[in-house]
């Protein structure tokens, strides 16, 4: 078996074992110009992003109504503990194997004016073939709709790369009329950055949540494979 593919297979179990419910390795090398990591030559061996997601719980996401909720941050938090756990495992494995890897954080915002992070984890996401940008904004996959959390490895493993996935929301409109500042739209393209970004800090300072967070595209966004 070709060191690519066996790369792949072993890091997959690896990934699986430990809980997460996607995974998918992307050729990074057309978004590597998006990255936010300086000095930019310290990525430029890492062309392939591996990106794994955890699906989060039907129960605590079926038992929002109009606005996040405490029970939905603890969540929230957990997934990203484990996101980050799983990523840092898989890089820490990467580098015993004699190669280099660097875990990007589930949720870090490095740049407050932009709302932006090191990388995109939903870019990598697509180029993985985990699945589309939906109507929401979010990475919709087939199995469980956006009702998953993502997290990413850069590294210069040799692995074998997935493509993207030739799907997308199609009829599905489920999202459309749930988002409390009526952020999304026809299109992805028309999604209201500005009026979701104000809601989700409403809903941390004047409701207590402390986090960015709301949920509701997230539970409206089920998957049709399942
Ligand atoms: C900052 C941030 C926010 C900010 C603003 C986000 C923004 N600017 O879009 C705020 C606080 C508003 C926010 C809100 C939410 N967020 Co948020 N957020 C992030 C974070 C930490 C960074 C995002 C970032 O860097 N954005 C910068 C812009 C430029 O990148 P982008 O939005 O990913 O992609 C844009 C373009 O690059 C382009 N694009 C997209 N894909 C591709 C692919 C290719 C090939 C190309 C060329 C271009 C392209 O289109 C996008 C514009 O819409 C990420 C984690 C991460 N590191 O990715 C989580 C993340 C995006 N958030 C997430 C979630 C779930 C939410 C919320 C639902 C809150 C919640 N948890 O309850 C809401 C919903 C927002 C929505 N419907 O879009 C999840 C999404 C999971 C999923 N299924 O997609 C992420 C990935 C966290 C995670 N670890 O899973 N978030």
């Amino acid at each position: 078996m070709p060191a690519e593919q066996e790369n792949y297979q072993k890091l997959k179990a690896f990934a699986l074992v430990q809980g997460v419910s996607l995974f998918g390795v992307a050729d990074i090398t057309s978004i590597q110009d998006t990255f936010s990591i300086e000095p930019k030559g310290s990525i430029a061996s890492l062309s392939r992003g591996v990106c794994v997601a955890i699906r989060l719980s039907d129960a605590v996401l079926d038992s929002l109504v109009d606005r996040p909720t405490l029970l939905y941050k603890h969540h929230y938090r957990e997934a990203n503990e484990l996101l980050d756990t799983v990523a840092f495992r898989v890089a820490n494995l990467i580098e015993q194997w004699g190669c280099r890897a660097m875990p990007i954080a589930a949720s870090q915002i490095i740049d407050w004016r932009r709302q932006s992070s090191h990388v995109s984890h939903k870019k990598v996401a697509v180029l993985a073939g985990l699945g589309w940008l939906g109507r929401n904004n979010l990475l919709v996959t087939p199995r469980y709709g956006a009702r998953i959390r993502l997290v990413t490895v850069l590294t210069d493993l040799p692995l074998k790369v997935d493509e993207p996935l030739q799907e997308d929301c199609a009829s599905c409109r489920d999202c459309l009329t749930v988002c409390p500042a009526g952020a999304i739209h026809e299109k992805q393209e028309e999604f209201d950055h500005q009026a979701c970004f104000e809601q989700v800090r409403h809903f941390a300072k004047k409701e207590n949540i402390g986090y960015y967070i709301c949920g509701l595209c997230v539970k409206a966004c089920k998957g049709r494979d399942r």
